[in-house]
């Protein structure tokens, strides 16, 4: 059973940020529920959208998910098909089928989610095994030091150092917004990195390796800092607030 330790009170309490949000959707002619959650969904659907346009980030709050995808459609497998390959610098590589990671213990988060351009969800609740429960399986040889990350899509790459992939806060989810990760989410299972923003969090997992130093990921080579703590990179200074 999932591990219930969220790090604050679900029920978080209505902000500024979601009132500003609301009179937003008010401007334009949307007659808002009386939450955030509720006057966005009435035109977005569940707290999330996809925006062709950038329209919904000139909203005050804009408090929905983006789908992002460098590549197009990604194929990514079913269910059963599904394996997450351990590899590289490892006494016991591995290939976890999806039952094989619903067995192992599941850690619960609730965090914002933020990406570097400016928007970011609040609250999210996140499951999954925490990533260093799978290094600890796969046994990192002592020349390992950086952990890297690969996709289904077949460009997307991305990177930690060992010691920040051990965090309990990073985990290999295969649950977010209280259901399976959806595919254009990154199902069935993605990274999340709570604590850096959201471009580490690698969508359609295939491949966890170890390696000797960090390879910068996909983002990394086109200019974003690979020190990516939300708040302390990129030239940001925009750190969440409880
Ligand atoms: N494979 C893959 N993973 C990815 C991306 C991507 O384009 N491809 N974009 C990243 C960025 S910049 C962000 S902010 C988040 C967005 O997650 P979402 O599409 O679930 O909102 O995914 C990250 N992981
Ligand atoms: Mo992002």
């Amino acid at each position: 059973m999932p591990s219930d330790r969220p790090d604050r009170p679900e029920g978080a309490p209505v902000g500024r940020r979601v009132v500003l949000g609301l009179l937003g959707l008010g401007a334009l002619g949307i007659v808002g529920g009386s939450t955030l959650q509720n006057g966005l969904s009435a035109v977005l659907g569940p707290l999330e959208t996809r925006d062709p346009t950038g329209l919904l980030g000139l909203l005050p709050a804009g408090e929905t998910f983006r789908f992002y995808s460098v590549t197009g459609a990604v194929d990514a497998p079913t269910d059963r098909a599904y394996r997450l390959t351990v590899s590289g610098l490892v006494g016991h590589p591995a290939r976890h089928t999806l039952d094989d990671l619903r067995a192992m213990p599941q850690t619960r988060l609730v965090r914002d989610f933020q990406c570097v351009t400016g928007w970011r969800v609040r609250a999210v609740p996140w499951v999954g095994v925490q990533l260093g429960h799978l290094l600890d399986l796969a046994g990192p040889t002592r020349r390992a030091t950086a952990v890297r990350f690969t996709s289904f899509d077949g460009s997307y790459t991305e990177s930690l150092t060992l010691e920040q992939a051990r965090r309990p806060d990073v985990l290999v989810a295969l649950r977010m917004l209280d259901g399976p990760v959806s595919h254009d989410h990154g199902g069935p299972v993605r990274l999340y990195v709570a604590p850096m923003y959201g471009y580490k969090s690698i969508k359609w997992m295939s491949g966890i390796e170890l390696t000797e130093d960090v390879r910068p990921g996909y983002w990394e080579n086109r200019g974003y800092s690979v020190d990516a703590w939300v708040g302390s990179s990129n030239g940001r200074t925009d750190e969440p607030v409880g």
